[in-house]
């Protein structure tokens, strides 16, 4: 792994919330990390490599081609983009500063910084009411079709007895590869927002469902709050979980 720096990248352009701001260009300036791996270009070759006048051109696409209020949301647009452009860059941090920031008092800048990574997501999907299948396929799309989820593999679908005493119904099941920059947190967030597309009711845990999804791991993380558990606190005694997973990663390892 190595990283490439670039610092101090400037850009005169019309970002903020105040209405002058939206007419009038000011300044901003862009520190950007990129993790990537840097031994291709032991071969000397450009194309081995993340071009980084590439990578100022798409921050100035993106910083003079918009107009947003927030340079959070600025930051995050410009991380995406650069992800989403390319995929030899495993992880960026980006740091926006806007020195001539509409603020009364003696500054030097105010800024934001955002980091993103890419990893690889397993999730498990589970349904028991309706057409199973294609709750699965429509979450399946829903998930590809979310910006910062790239559905990789999905398992075969296989019909399984409920688990836990409440479901009475068979389930379909399989196990899904996702390749996502977005946090966690932000995952399920995403993840709340299809199953509830599905048709999802809250009633009764472990009850009867036209989808579920669950994480199952999130690339080597272990997260352990009120909304989190990963990797999920269950899923070494749900066969439902374990043989769809084994299908598309045999060599994946807790
Ligand atoms: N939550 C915590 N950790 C996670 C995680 N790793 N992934 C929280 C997803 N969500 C996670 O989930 C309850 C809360 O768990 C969420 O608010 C989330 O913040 P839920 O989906 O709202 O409710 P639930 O699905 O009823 O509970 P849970 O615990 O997800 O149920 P399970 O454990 O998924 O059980 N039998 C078969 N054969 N196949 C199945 O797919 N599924 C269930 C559901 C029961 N029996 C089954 C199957
Ligand atoms: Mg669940």
């Amino acid at each position: 792994m190595g990283k490439i720096n670039i610092e101090g990248l400037e850009f005169s352009a019309c970002n903020g919330v105040l209405e002058f701001e939206k007419v009038k260009p000011q300044k901003f300036v862009f520190d950007a990390e990129l993790t990537v791996g840097l031994m291709p270009a032991l071969n000397d070759e450009l194309s081995s490599t993340v071009n980084y006048a590439e990578v100022c051109s798409l921050l100035e696409e993106a910083v003079t081609g918009n107009s947003f209020n927030l340079i959070e949301k600025l930051a995050l647009e410009c991380a995406f983009k650069i992800l989403e452009k390319f995929s030899s860059v495993d992880a960026v941090k980006l740091t926006v500063n806007k020195p001539q920031a509409p603020i009364t008092q003696k500054f030097k800048s105010v800024g934001v910084t955002v980091e993103l990574e890419r990893v690889k997501a397993y999730l498990s999907l589970g349904s028991s009411v309706g057409d199973r299948q294609g709750y699965l396929n429509k979450a399946i799309s829903a998930l590809d079709g979310t910006r910062g989820i790239t559905v990789e593999k999905v398992s075969p679908f296989m019909e399984t007895a409920p688990y836990g005493g409440v479901a009475k119904n068979k389930f379909v099941n399989c196990a899904v590869c996702v390749q996502t920059f977005l946090p966690p947190h932000s995952l399920l967030d995403e993840i709340n927002r299809i199953e509830q597309e599905c048709g999802r009711v809250r009633d009764r845990r472990w009850d009867d469902r036209t989808l579920d999804i669950d994480i199952i791991f999130y690339g080597d993380k272990i997260i352990c709050d009120e909304r989190l558990t990963v990797p999920h606190c269950d899923y070494k005694n749900r066969e439902f979980v374990k043989i769809p997973l084994k299908k598309i990663a045999p060599h994946l390892i807790d």
